[in-house]
């Protein structure tokens, strides 16, 4: 099977705690309500699993509210894992809790071991190249470490700038195909995806851009009518998953997992 950066044989997600009501927000909108996450995530995962992909459920990490969003963690190439070294001082340690789950898939894992940092909501990898965001909490020293782990594997990267009171790169973008990006104007303006077609979410609806495409499926998150229409229209096949208690935190579709094709690892489906 040739794999490409929107097909993928596996997912890792990690339940959502109870101490998630703690979660970093930048604006505080009311608690998550666990009960309702807990669906959100059931149905998330599930349509993961509904593409013949093999999904990996860690457990809940009572000691790291914003654990769910496994994202950040860690970056997983075919090749080899990397585990990130997150910027928000609350979050450093999931990413050593992230690392055995990562020993059992991988022969490779390496680590950024700082001072710098980067968190794996700035990166966006496509057919090409891997593209990373500096932001608040990936900056030039980290984007330089995880540069040189993942030139040796072949990759080329390359950084840009996440616009300012945006939380992550991919906050504001999705890949929907091997040339194809979803992104708010205010990222798209900066230039950034030269090269690439992109289509721009509805106005109004810039916090959709945080969507995965993931097999034949793009995971959209409800509550986004007009860009949810125009992607319809452009073939897509739109999942609408609900949203509203991982936005309380900043957070969205692939903020929840992270997904990868390991080389000589098991073919799901
Ligand atoms: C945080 O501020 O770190 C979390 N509340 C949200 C993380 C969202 N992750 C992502 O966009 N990749």
């Amino acid at each position: 099977m040739s794999l490409r950066s929107f097909q993928f044989t596996h997912a890792v997600t990690r339940k959502p705690c109870r101490a998630i009501v703690d979660g970093i927000r930048a604006v505080d909108t009311g608690a998550p309500d666990i009960d309702v996450f807990l669906q959100h995530h059931d149905v998330y995962v599930s349509t993961l699993k509904s593409t013949g992909a093999q999904v990996t459920e860690l457990p809940a990490l009572e000691e790291f509210p914003d654990s769910v969003f496994i994202e950040d963690a860690a970056l997983c190439l075919p090749e080899a894992a990397i585990v990130m070294r997150p910027g928000a001082e609350p979050r450093r340690g999931e990413a050593a809790k992230i690392r055995p789950a990562l020993d059992e898939i991988y022969d490779r894992v390496f680590a950024i071991e700082g001072p710098g940092t980067i968190e794996g909501g700035d990166i966006l990898v496509t057919d090409k190249e891997i593209l990373v965001g500096r932001s608040a909490r990936t900056n030039r020293q980290g984007v330089e470490e995880l540069r040189a782990i993942v030139g040796g594997l072949g990759y080329s990267l390359r950084d840009v700038e996440t616009p300012p009171d945006v939380l992550h790169f991919k906050t504001d973008c999705s890949l929907l195909d091997g040339n194809t990006i979803l992104a708010t104007q205010r990222l798209a303006r900066s230039g950034c995806f030269e090269g690439y077609r992109v289509i721009h979410t509805a106005e109004g609806e810039e916090a959709c851009a945080n969507s995965i495409r993931f097999n034949d499926l793009v995971l959209f998150p409800a509550g986004f009518p007009q860009t949810q229409a125009l992607l319809e229209a452009q073939g897509f096949n739109v999942r609408t998953i609900g949203n509203s208690e991982a936005a309380k935190l900043d957070g969205g579709m692939s903020c929840l997992s992270l997904r990868f094709s390991p080389k000589g690892g098991s073919d799901a489906a």
